[in-house]
């Protein structure tokens, strides 16, 4: 079988899916190296892994190992990953440089949505998207998610946006970027920790065979980019908003204070979190990545046969 890109290496079992037009459903790696602590990451990526058999897709773990692109990792490889220091998180701009270096990286949302989108994958499962940082519209840090996502046919299915980015100026962009924001089953906006963010969803459809459907019309009218699916935290796994915003705004502050910026910012922020919050944050946001798994495979599924 033949790779669908001469620099991409896809894992036989996720080429075999693709060229059968069964459903396939990517998963991104900065998550695991520098989204959750080692063992957990590690553990988490394998259940999300088979979360997304058990609901009949298979699994495409995104990645860079010695400066190739993989699509579909295999336990040992995700178990490197997970655990190696030296992997490095891998947006957009940093993609041509770890591999002519032939480096290890981590694809963020922006760069797993482009190899995802090389090998001919069109359903990606996240956690929480990149955006606008509080403080954006002076310090310009805006992640290439948003442009990523304006730019790149998937479909990105998280739990939303975390309230340690500027979520209402988030939706602005991806509004000029004509970016669809779809929330499943609710007509608030989520914010990663909480099922709420305070904002009302742009859109908001039900079933999974509903967002198929609005796939294939906006691609089918040539509307190229990709698609926020929020997919909103269980009930029995949130952490209230006014219980985590205080715990937000420390590790904000903590990382101004010491003067952290770019690419290290989110994951700082994220480990922060997890200690601030006692390990309550990394149990939710373990949570929360299970439901966008078991959603993802669903839309995979419903995409694959519509
Ligand atoms: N938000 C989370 N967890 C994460 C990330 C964001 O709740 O792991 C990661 C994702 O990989 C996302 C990236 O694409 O951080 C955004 O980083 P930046 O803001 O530097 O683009
Ligand atoms: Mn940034």
């Amino acid at each position: 079988m033949t790779d669908p890109h001469p620099m991409l290496a896809v894992a036989a079992e996720v080429a075999e899916a693709l060229a059968s037009g069964a459903p396939v459903v990517a998963l991104e790696s900065t998550i695991i190296s520098h989204g959750m602590p080692y063992p957990k990451n590690v553990q988490t990526a394998r259940e999300v892994e088979q979360i997304i058999r058990d609901g009949g897709a298979v699994p495409a773990t995104v990645a860079v190992l010695h400066g190739v692109p993989r699509i579909g990792l295999d336990d040992a490889e995700l178990d490197l990953l997970g655990s190696d220091p030296h992997v490095r998180k891998v947006s957009i701009r940093d993609l041509p440089h770890v591999v002519a270096r032939g480096e290890h990286g981590a694809t963020t949302v922006a760069s797993t949505m482009r190899l995802a989108a090389l090998a001919g994958i069109r359903v990606f499962v996240t956690g929480g998207l990149g955006g606008v940082h509080r403080g954006g519209e002076l310090s310009m840090d805006v992640s290439a998610d948003l442009t990523e996502l304006s730019l790149t046919d998937v479909a990105v299915v998280s739990a939303g946006v975390k309230s340690l980015l500027d979520i209402g100026r988030t939706l602005e962009v991806l509004e000029t970027l004509g970016v669809p924001v779809v929330t499943i089953g609710s007509d608030d906006f989520p914010s990663f920790y909480s099922r709420s963010s305070g904002f009302a969803s742009p859109l908001r459809l039900d079933e999974p065979a509903e967002v198929a459907a609005a796939m294939r019309a906006k691609w089918g009218l040539g509307i190229a980019g990709g698609m926020v699916v929020a997919n909103p935290i269980p009930l029995a796994d949130e952490i209230p908003e006014a219980e985590i915003s205080l715990l937000i705004t420390r590790a904000v502050n903590e990382a101004e204070e010491k003067g952290i910026t770019g690419a290290a910012i989110t994951p700082f922020l994220l480990g922060r979190i997890v200690e601030l919050s006692d390990g309550e944050s990394l149990r939710a946001n373990i949570a929360l990545v299970k439901n966008n798994a078991a959603l993802g495979a669903r839309i995979a599924v419903a995409y694959a046969g519509s």
